[in-house]
């Protein structure tokens, strides 16, 4: 008798209740009515009386062992069942779908922000036509007849043609259907303005100084697009006008853009240089934001990265727009937003911001400059 408890003992401990089904045959053939532990309980009578009782103890244990087993598996595959999913070909564990964030274009970050710098100290924004008169773009600029930016292979030319077919034919062949929002009208000396500084033309021409205005805006260049060159890309302008305006006014502001867009410890430095629309003229250079002004590949071992050029307006340009030189003097600065773009987030090629590849994109989700 007790070699057949330890016996069965062993065999319920070592009962496999992997599967479902074998808790059933589990049941059958140790618990059940007809099941070994039954029969062992038959065979108790036969135990002489001074051991049934130990016997009887022995075998109610091992009874309970049995069921405890059982119920514990049944609980198991009971729990597992109710966490199942309806569907047994959805997983239910994946992560669902983000909502995600759209992003802002790093250019457009750039410009607000240059923007907002620029409005803290009185400069408000002006806009004008994209696509300009050679008196706007060159002539009142200062630009000599003979000038190369003048030529077909810098500037795109507008060859003015039938109007587009959406916008109907004879009625329209008008000035008023081909001028534009800023009451331009196409003719054949039209081009794609190569800077922003139309815009100053237009407002010294339509404001008495003080003028306080930045230009931010598109502007075309007639180039073969490469990491470092476009046709097109983006600038901001600036220009003061107003009585006793000198180039100090002008470094203290050129300072002070440069130590709110990059940081305190930035050097700058003004390099002389030649605009045919400022006398005297600069070039603006900044420390090298990657290597700190030790020397690198970006700064070409200098340690100087140039952000843009400016200078005092020459007299001549105000002349021309209808601004007395005797009375008011001015200055005025032209920067690249992409230049201050790729400085600020160590961009290394000009094509990534006309791409719109996603994977570009995302890293500016939820930047806040400002
Ligand atoms: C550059 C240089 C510059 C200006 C733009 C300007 C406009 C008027 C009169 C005088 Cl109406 N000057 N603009 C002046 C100096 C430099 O741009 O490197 N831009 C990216």
């Amino acid at each position: 008798m007790q070699e057949n408890i330890m016996r069965l003992r062993a065999e319920i401990e070592a009962y496999d209740l992997t599967a479902p089904e074998q808790l059933e045959q589990f049941r059958i053939a140790f618990t059940g009515r007809k099941g070994q532990l039954a029969d062992l309980f038959d065979q108790l009578k036969t135990v002489p009386q001074e051991q049934r009782r130990a016997v009887g103890q022995e075998l109610n244990q091992l009874k309970q062992l049995a069921l405890d087993k059982f119920s514990q598996r049944q609980q198991e595959l009971e729990a597992a069942a109710q966490n199942a999913p309806a569907d047994a070909t959805f997983d239910y564990t994946l992560p669902p779908a983000l909502n995600t964030l759209g992003t802002r274009h790093p250019l457009n970050l750039v410009r607000e922000e240059m923007v907002r710098i620029f409005s803290r100290i009185g400069f408000n924004v002006a806009e004008g036509p994209e696509v300009e008169d050679d008196w706007h773009n060159f002539t009142a600029l200062n630009f000599p007849e003979n000038h190369p930016a003048r030529d077909m292979q810098d500037t795109f030319f507008i060859a003015p043609s039938a109007p587009p077919a959406h916008l109907g034919s004879g009625e329209m062949a008008s000035d008023k259907a081909l001028a534009t929002p800023h009451h331009l009208t196409i003719s054949p000396s039209h081009l794609l303005r190569t800077h922003t500084s139309n815009v100053q033309v237009r407002l010294m021409e339509s404001q008495k100084p003080p003028i306080r205005s930045i230009m931010p805006g598109r502007v075309y260049r007639n180039e073969a697009i490469s990491a470092r060159a476009h046709m097109m890309f983006h600038q901001v302008e600036g220009l003061f006008v107003d009585e006793n305006v000198s180039f100090a006014d002008l470094k203290q502001t050129v300072y002070y853009f440069v130590q709110e867009m990059f940081g305190q410890d930035i050097q700058i430095r003004f390099r002389p240089s030649f605009f045919p629309f400022t006398e005297p003229s600069a070039e603006i250079d900044i420390t090298c934001l990657i290597c700190k002004g030790k020397g690198c590949n970006i700064c070409k071992q200098s340690g100087w990265v140039e952000i843009g050029g400016c200078g005092m307006v020459d007299p001549n340009v105000l002349q021309q727009s209808g601004i007395d030189p005797e009375q008011y003097s001015g200055y005025a600065w032209g920067m690249g937003i992409e230049r201050i773009t790729m400085l600020k987030y160590q961009i290394k090629d000009l094509r990534l911001f006309t791409e719109n590849d996603m994977r570009f994109l995302r890293q500016f989700e939820g930047v806040q400059l400002g």
